[in-house]
């Protein structure tokens, strides 16, 4: 692949998206290889959680390539928006846990590729903003869908109408991101996270997941007979007798992820 570098190891992926010279914008090309990974990704039995970042010190992804897009027609532009949608939305609901680690701008598509991911991990130098109506433009890749959904409707509004951008404090602030970190710690904290959920049940984690992702979307009384099946579902895995046999047992859980 050109601009994506995927490696695993220890049941960890790193996928990192590597255009620095464009400060890692996302063109077609990159959005086809990052799809092709994630879709790889999500049929691996041996891979459990997925940090994303990007290549360089100043940027994770500083939106989609605008020098790509400028030119583009209505219907290229349908069939790119329809690949970022299918992209992001393969990576908000594949069975792995995913982990943003933002080491720099996440702008339009950047900052919402980060919000399609489960977790948000900055770095002191991490920016945020969703730049699209001083383009002409409206977010595309969901960003008016998912940034009311994490940080709430004025605050999401106030962002887009104004394009502000905002810094990694604030971010926390207003719930965007979950924790913030020097720089050149990020990377070790995303795999500190990482192994702290893979030390669960994965297969209850990923349940979870499915139970969050899917609930939302759902009127209240659906999401909870959704979750109630889901939860029964636990029964019939072998990590469920494991978690609940070594809490009995005074004993740390062995667990297998089935
Ligand atoms: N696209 C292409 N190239 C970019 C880029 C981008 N988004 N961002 C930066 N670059 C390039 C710059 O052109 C420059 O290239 P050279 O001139 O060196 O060849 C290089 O990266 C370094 O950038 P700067 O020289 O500008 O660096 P600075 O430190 O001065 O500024 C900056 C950093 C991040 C503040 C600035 O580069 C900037 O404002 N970048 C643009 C941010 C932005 O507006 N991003 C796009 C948001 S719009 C769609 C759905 C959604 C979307 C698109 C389509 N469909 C439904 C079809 C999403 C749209 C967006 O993401």
């Amino acid at each position: 692949m050109e601009n994506v570098i995927f490696k695993h190891e220890n049941g960890i992926a790193e996928i990192t998206i590597n255009r620095p010279k464009s400060l890692n914008a996302l063109n077609t090309q990159t959005l086809k290889e990052l799809g092709q990974v994630i879709n790889e990704i999500s049929e691996r039995k041996d891979i459990y959680t997925v940090i994303i970042t990007g290549a360089g010190e100043k940027s994770f992804v500083a939106g989609a390539d605008i020098t790509e897009m400028k030119d583009k027609t209505a219907i290229e532009g349908r069939e790119m928006a329809k690949l970022a949608q299918k992209v992001f939305s393969n990576i908000e609901n594949m069975p792995q846990i995913v982990i943003a680690a933002v080491n720099g701008y996440a702008l339009g598509g950047g900052c919402e590729l980060s919000m399609a991911c489960d977790i948000r991990l900055a770095s002191t130098k991490a920016k945020f903003g969703q730049p699209e109506v001083g383009l002409g433009i409206i977010p595309g890749f969901a960003g008016t869908q998912r940034l009311p959904r994490l940080v709430g409707k004025g605050r999401a509004k106030e962002l887009i109408f104004t394009t502000d951008m905002i810094d990694a404090n604030e971010a926390y602030r207003i719930g965007l991101v979950n924790k913030i970190y020097e720089p050149n710690e990020l990377i070790d904290k995303a795999k500190e996270m990482a192994n702290k959920i893979m030390s669960k049940g994965t297969y209850a984690v990923s349940l979870a997941k499915s139970s969050i992702n899917n609930g939302l979307n759902m009127d209240t009384e659906s999401a909870y007979a959704f979750e109630a099946d889901l939860f029964g579902l636990c029964f019939s895995t072998e990590d469920q007798t494991e978690g609940m046999s070594a809490f009995v047992g005074k004993r740390k859980a062995s667990f297998k992820g089935c």
